[in-house]
């Protein structure tokens, strides 16, 4: 029995876990829990992707980090490539700890918070739109101004930090971040367009376009 990735096509946070197992011809096989509700409920009661698990063996993992981990290790075969995309040193292996968690957790919330509601994935409430507004102006700056001085997240290649970096930003420059907002973020579009091109998720974004225009609130 191999071991089941499960995803749904429009979330973000399985991307980076999907992409590592294709490049590293994991013995992996994505589900799309649409296909297999009643069972990925059964299983996964807080009902997230991604979650991986082989019931054979008797692995059982939630959380994007950890799978993502798990992929890396159980399956690259070059110690000096695992050393390259978690970090050789304490420090560095904690700043991409830092940069993933932040680039799933809070600032991937936050994106999810503004722009949603923009593209009708999410009810759109003219109050505290401009609230989230403002919580992810002050999330996205951050990425800015470190990117502004560093070519990577990370030392001087691309990590894991990167990888999950851009893969949250995709909901964005798919949906919302045209030009202009390019010209605000010129940091964070640089680096977007360099990380994507990486081997290790460039056939994931191959063909996917920035926005021609940013979404405005519905009327
Ligand atoms: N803490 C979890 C969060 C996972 C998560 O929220 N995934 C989203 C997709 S990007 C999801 O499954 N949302 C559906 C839901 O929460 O019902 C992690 O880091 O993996």
């Amino acid at each position: 029995m191999t071991t089941t990735l499960y995803y749904h096509p429009i979330y973000i946070r399985p991307i980076v876990a999907m992409c590592l197992a294709e490049y590293f011809k994991a013995d992996i096989q994505n589900v799309d829990i649409n296909t297999v509700m009643g069972e990925f409920t059964k299983d996964f009661p807080l009902h997230q992707c991604p979650s991986l698990i082989n019931k054979e063996t008797g692995l059982y993992l939630t959380e994007t980090i950890s799978i993502q981990h798990y992929i890396i290790k159980a399956f690259c075969k070059d110690p000096e490539e695992v050393k390259k995309l978690l970090g050789s040193t304490i420090l560095e292996q904690s700043e991409i700890l830092r940069w993933d968690a932040f680039s799933v957790s809070d600032f991937l919330n936050r994106e999810v918070n503004y722009v949603e509601p923009l593209i009708g994935m999410m009810p759109y409430d003219a109050d505290t739109h401009p609230k989230a507004k403002e919580q992810f102006d002050v999330a996205v700056q951050i990425f800015e101004d470190h990117l502004k001085n560093h070519q990577f997240l990370v030392g001087d290649h691309v990590t894991l930090a990167d990888l999950s970096g851009v893969s949250s930003f995709f909901l964005g420059f798919n949906y919302a971040f045209d030009e202009n907002w390019s010209h605000q973020y010129p940091s964070i579009t640089r680096w977007y367009k360099e990380v994507t091109k990486s081997p290790y998720v460039s056939n994931f974004f191959e063909g996917k376009e920035q926005a021609k225009t940013f979404p405005q609130p519905p009327k």
